[in-house]
């Protein structure tokens, strides 16, 4: 057993080794687009690693024990039948259990640093003048304001499409705009069942809930045009529902909402 520990310790390391190289230098998730998406992703990269660390080190046991307790010529039955095995029990117990409790720590970090734990902002426009009770996701932490934009937007989903409500300039828009670097705040209703609204490039995602309004708050960090995803399984067109967000520069924000408002109708 002694002779074997130095390959047991390089071939352990080799595999944490690899996983790491792989976790930090192959990227799965799409282009980082708003403030939590870097806090996000910190967690996606520990949680790939660990996955790489389990899958590289299982495959490599199962080949290893493929030749090396093959059925030998002439050998008969499976060998004298082990039971029980102290040390390697209390091991795959302590270990996976120290691996999940970091992991739970660091989420709970993760999803207070993208200010999930954080009270919404009672004051702001998007959420009426009247006592309506409102249901929040992710807020946003005030160290993360870059800048305060009365965007007022409503997001209104329904089966099968979004529609996103300007109220400021009286039109409603079958894409949503927003300025870049701006705290935006959209507040979500649903028309029939229950829908969900997922920005994959941002890392955000909320259900949108009949009789019970959401907000959503984010700052997009990068200009561009990116998908909005229900991903509440809603109906049948479900896989069709989808729209855009454009993300542009204030002035092209500017250009485009005043070319789309309409004047209040006076009556
Ligand atoms: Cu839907």
């Amino acid at each position: 057993m002694l002779n074997k520990s130095p390959y047991l310790i390089f071939s352990i390391a080799g595999v944490i080794g690899i996983s790491f190289w792989i976790g930090f230098n192959v990227n799965l998730l799409p282009t980082e687009a708003s403030i939590n998406a870097p806090i996000y992703d910190e967690l996606f990269k520990i949680l790939f690693i660990i996955g790489l660390i389990l899958f590289i080190g299982m495959t490599i046991l199962v080949v290893y024990s493929l030749f090396k307790f093959r059925k030998r010529e002439g050998q008969i039955g499976d060998g004298i039948a082990l039971e029980g095995n102290l040390k390697l029990e209390i091991i795959w117990t302590v270990i996976p259990s120290i691996i999940v409790l970091i992991v739970g720590l660091y989420s709970y970090n993760i999803y207070d640093r993208m200010g999930g734990m954080n009270e919404l902002n009672h004051d702001h426009s998007v959420m009426g003048n009247n006592s309506e009770k409102i249901w929040a996701g992710i807020s946003q932490k005030d160290s993360n304001d870059v800048g305060l934009m009365d965007t007022n937007i409503e997001v209104s989903a329904m089966q099968f499409a979004f529609l996103f409500n300007y109220p400021n300039g009286n039109f409603i828009s079958g894409e949503l705009h927003v300025p870049v670097d701006q705290k935006i705040s959209v507040k979500m209703e649903s028309k029939d069942v229950i829908h969900a609204f997922w920005i994959p490039e941002f890392r955000i995602k909320q259900d949108i809930i009949p009789g019970q309004p959401t907000i959503l708050n984010f700052t997009p960090t990068k200009v561009g045009k990116y998908p909005i995803i229900c991903a509440e399984l809603c109906g049948p067109y479900h896989g069709g529902m989808r729209a855009s967000i454009i993300v542009e520069e204030q002035s092209d924000y500017e250009n485009w909402f005043n070319q789309n408002k309409k004047d209040q109708v006076k009556v």
